[in-house]
C-alpha cells in the first residue's frame, strides 16, 4: 500500500527527473526567499521591479529551454512549466513576466530569427539585461488577432510600422519589443517584426490603475511610422502560426503556473481552518469546511497530471495546440474558483493583503482573460470537436 501525501496526492516529485527537480528548487527557492517578501508592496503600490529580470536571468529562469550557446540552459518544458508553478505561487504578476520574457520574445526570435538576430537578443534576454515585451492584441483586435490594423509599409532598405498595440505586458520597460503588423510586400500577410526602445515613433505609455496583476507593468506600444531595417524582420515565419506558436508555448506554462497560485490558496485554506476556532472547535473540523478542501485538492492534482502529460509530449514534439487549450482552460478556471473559495474560507481576513489569497483572486482574473480567453478555448476544442468554427 502507497502512502497518501495530501500536497502531493498522486507523487507529481516522483514522475520527475532529477534535473527537473533541480530546476524547481532553485525557481522555489528564489521565489520564496527574493520575491515572497517584496510582493505585497509591490502589488500594492502597482511597482514592477526590473531587477526582477537580472536575477530571474541569473539563475537561467529566463527562457530556460533555449540551447545554452544562446544563454538559455536547454531545460525542457517540463522543466520550465515547474518554474512558472513555482513563481506563480507567489504572484501571476512576476510570472507574467518572465513567462512574457521566456515564451512570447526569446521563443520567437530563436524558432523564427536569423543567426544574427539570435546571437545580438537572445544572451542579454536570457541574462535579463535587456527586457522583452510581446505586441499582438489592439485596441480593436484582441480575440481576434487576425483582425489587426498594424501595418508595415516596404521602403528602401526596410520597412515603415505604424499601429497600436494594447495591453501589453512589460512594454513601458522594454528594450526589445516583438510586434506582429500585416506586410504589404507579403501579400498582406501577418509578419514578426524586432523593434527598440528609443527608435523614433515608438513609444510604449503605461497603463495605469489596473486592479489586477499590478506587480506587472502593462503598457501600450504606438508606433508612429517606425522606421526599421531588413533586419528587423522575423525572416521564418509568415502568418498567425507565427504568434500561435508562441502563445502554444506561454498558455502552457500558465496552464502550470495557475496551478502554483492554486496549490498557495489550497494551503492556505487549509492552514487557517487549522488554526482558527469557532463554534469551540477548528474551522477545517466542519465537513463543509473540508469539502471544499478536497475539491480544491482534486482539481489541483488532476489539473498537474495533464500539464504534466502535455509538457511531455511537448518535449517528444507531439503536442497539439487543442491540449494546451484543455490545460490553460482548465487550470486557470479552477484556480479562479479554488482563489475564490480560499478568499472566503478566510473570512473577514481573506480580503487582507497580508492573507494574499485576495490578490491570487484578482491576478487569475487577468490569467483567465489573457492568452486566449477561458470561452475562447472553449472554441477551439469545439471546433476541434465538431470541425465548425463558432468564433
Ligand atoms: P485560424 O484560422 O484558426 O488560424 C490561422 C492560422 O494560424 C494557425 N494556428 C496555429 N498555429 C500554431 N498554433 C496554434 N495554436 C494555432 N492556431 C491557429 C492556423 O493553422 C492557421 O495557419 P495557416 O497557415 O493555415 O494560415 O485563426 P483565427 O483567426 O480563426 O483564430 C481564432 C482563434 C480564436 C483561435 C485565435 O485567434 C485565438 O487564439 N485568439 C486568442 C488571442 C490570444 O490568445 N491573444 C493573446 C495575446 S498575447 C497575451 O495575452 C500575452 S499575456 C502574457 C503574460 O503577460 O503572461
Ligand atoms: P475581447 O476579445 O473583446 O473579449 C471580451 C469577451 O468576449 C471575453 O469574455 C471573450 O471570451 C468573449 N468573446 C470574444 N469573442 C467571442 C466569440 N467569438 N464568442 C464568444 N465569446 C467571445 N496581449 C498581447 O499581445 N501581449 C501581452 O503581453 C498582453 N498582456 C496582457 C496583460 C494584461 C494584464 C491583460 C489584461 C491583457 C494582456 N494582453 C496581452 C491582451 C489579452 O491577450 C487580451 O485581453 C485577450 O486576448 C482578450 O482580448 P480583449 O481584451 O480584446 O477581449
Amino acid at each position: 500500500m502507497g502512502k497518501f501525501d495530501w500536497a502531493d496526492p498522486f507523487l507529481l516529485d516522483d514522475q520527475l527527473t532529477e534535473d527537473e527537480r533541480m530546476v524547481r528548487d532553485t525557481a522555489a527557492a528564489y521565489a520564496q526567499d527574493k520575491l515572497g517578501p517584496r510582493i505585497v508592496d509591490a502589488f500594492q503600490n502597482e511597482h514592477t521591479d526590473p531587477d526582477v529580470f537580472r536575477e530571474m536571468g541569473e539563475l537561467g529562469l529566463l527562457g530556460p529551454t533555449i540551447p545554452e550557446e544562446y544563454g538559455g540552459v536547454g531545460a525542457g518544458y517540463v522543466a520550465y512549466g515547474l518554474v512558472a508553478r513555482e513563481v506563480e505561487r507567489v504572484d501571476s504578476g512576476y510570472r507574467s513576466m518572465m513567462s512574457v520574457q521566456s515564451s512570447l520574445v526569446m521563443y520567437p526570435i530563436h524558432a523564427y530569427g536569423s543567426e544574427e538576430q539570435k546571437r545580438k537578443y537572445l544572451p542579454k534576454l536570457a541574462s535579463g539585461e535587456w527586457i522583452g515585451c510581446f505586441g499582438l492584441t489592439e485596441p480593436d483586435a484582441g480575440s481576434d488577432p487576425g483582425g489587426m490594423t498594424t501595418r508595415a509599409k516596404k521602403v528602401d532598405g526596410g520597412y515603415v510600422i505604424s499601429g497600436a498595440k494594447t495591453w501589453i505586458s512589460n512594454s513601458p520597460i522594454a528594450d526589445v519589443f516583438v510586434v506582429w503588423a500585416k506586410s504589404e510586400a507579403h501579400g498582406d500577410g501577418i509578419r514578426g517584426f524586432i523593434l527598440e526602445k528609443g527608435m523614433k515613433g515608438l513609444v510604449a505609455p503605461k497603463i495605469e490603475g489596473k486592479l489586477s496583476l499590478r506587480a506587472s507593468i502593462t503598457g501600450m506600444i504606438m508606433m508612429d511610422e517606425v522606421e526599421v531595417g531588413e533586419d528587423a524582420l522575423l525572416p521564418d515565419v509568415q502568418g498567425l502560426k507565427g504568434p500561435f506558436g508562441c502563445l502554444n508555448r506561454a498558455r502552457y506554462g500558465i496552464s502550470w503556473g495557475a496551478l502554483g497560485a492554486a496549490e498557495f490558496c489550497f494551503h492556505a485554506a487549509r492552514q487557517y481552518g487549522l488554526d482558527r476556532h469557532q463554534f469551540g472547535k477548528p474551522l477545517a473540523a466542519n465537513q463543509l469546511y473540508q469539502k471544499k478542501l478536497a475539491d480544491m485538492q482534486t482539481d489541483i492534482a488532476l489539473g498537474l497530471q495533464a500539464s504534466l502529460r502535455v509538457g511531455r509530449l511537448m518535449d517528444e514534439g507531439r503536442f497539439a495546440p487543442e491540449m494546451v487549450s484543455i490545460v490553460k482552460r482548465n487550470n486557470v478556471g479552477k484556480a479562479l474558483d479554488i482563489a475564490r473559495m480560499s478568499r472566503d474560507m478566510h473570512g473577514g481576513n481573506g480580503i487582507s493583503g497580508e492573507y494574499h489569497v485576495m490578490r491570487h483572486l484578482m491576478n487569475l482574473e487577468t490569467v483567465n482573460t489573457y492568452e486566449g480567453a477561458h470561452d475562447v478555448h472553449a472554441l477551439i476544442l469545439g471546433r476541434a470537436i465538431t470541425g465548425i468554427a463558432a468564433f
